[in-house]
């Protein structure tokens, strides 16, 4: 897969070299470059916004360094373009579906804006082209588009193909998918008078297993009810939907609080 990230602070970049990302661009699976988009300027000053039109605070990234530098990084190669990401708090959220997405295209180029945004009209111009996402990666305001590129491509590059290590955790994942998974314990197995829970030294696959799927189960009940509503109640076995019927927020188990105060009860608030 080639990435292209085109930013005014490129060393904001550089964790790319390091761990995951970095290993897979050692082992050539990746082909990462990062451009600064202050040489796509011409004037002395290297001007990269101005004020919006209309009025308003702060400034506006200028249209032209954006494509000037999408046409020379982002223009037709072999007849291929990429997808063009655009990290953007007005996006269309990120998830595990879209990392699938992603990690299965040859080219990816993120457009990291700055200040108030790019000139909306370097969207528009690109999508004459190639597709073009708006991506949000959460509901906060970052300072530029950077940040959320780093985790898009930590998302999206352990699912390419011989990344180290992810033919065996990808398969497991697979098994949880839509919930989240429960907790995780290694050796010794007391600690600060902390046991592991039985279960996990018994030896017992079978009960190892059904221990795991309940407590992803019960975590998710608990934690984020809007994934558990999300499931298909027919992927779910008789076993799954007794667990969830004995927690207090399965939507199986939906049901009113009546007056108990119980907001205080779970891991969460609410
Ligand atoms: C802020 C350009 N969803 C996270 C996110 C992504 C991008 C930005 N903010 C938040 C952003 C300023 C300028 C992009």
């Amino acid at each position: 897969m080639r990435v292209d990230v085109i930013t005014i602070f490129p060393d904001y970049l550089s964790p790319l070299t390091l761990s995951l990302v970095g290993k897979a661009q050692e082992r050539g699976l990746l082909d990462v470059r990062v451009h600064d988009l202050r040489a796509f300027t011409h004037d002395a000053h290297r001007t990269v916004d101005d004020t919006p039109y209309g009025g308003g605070a702060g400034m506006v990234m200028r249209p032209e360094p954006w494509g000037e530098a999408l046409d020379e990084i982002a223009g037709a190669d072999d007849d291929r373009v990429p997808l063009l990401i655009v990290p953007t708090p007005a996006g269309v959220t990120f998830t595990q579906a879209r990392a699938e997405e992603y990690a299965a295209q040859p080219w990816l180029t993120f457009a990291c804006g700055r200040y108030e945004g790019i000139d909306y009209r370097v969207v528009e111009d690109a999508r004459r082209r190639m597709r073009v996402d708006e991506l949000s990666i959460g509901d906060y305001v970052l300072g530029g588009g950077e940040a959320a590129a780093l985790v898009v491509l930590e998302a999206v590059v352990r699912l390419l193909p011989g990344v180290v290590g992810n033919a065996e955790s990808l398969v497991d994942e697979s098994h949880v998918a839509g919930l989240l998974e429960g907790p995780a314990y290694t050796k010794p197995p007391t600690w600060r008078g902390l046991d592991v829970p039985e279960v996990l030294t018994s030896g017992h696959h079978g009960a190892i297993a059904s221990w795991r799927r309940a407590e992803a189960l019960r975590r998710t009940a608990q934690r984020r009810p809007d994934l558990l509503a999300a499931i298909d109640p027919e992927t779910l076995s008789a076993a799954d939907r007794d667990v969830v019927s004995t927690t207090d927020r399965g939507v199986i188990a939906a049901r009113p609080m009546g007056e108990t105060i119980r907001s205080n009860e779970g891991d969460v608030a609410g």
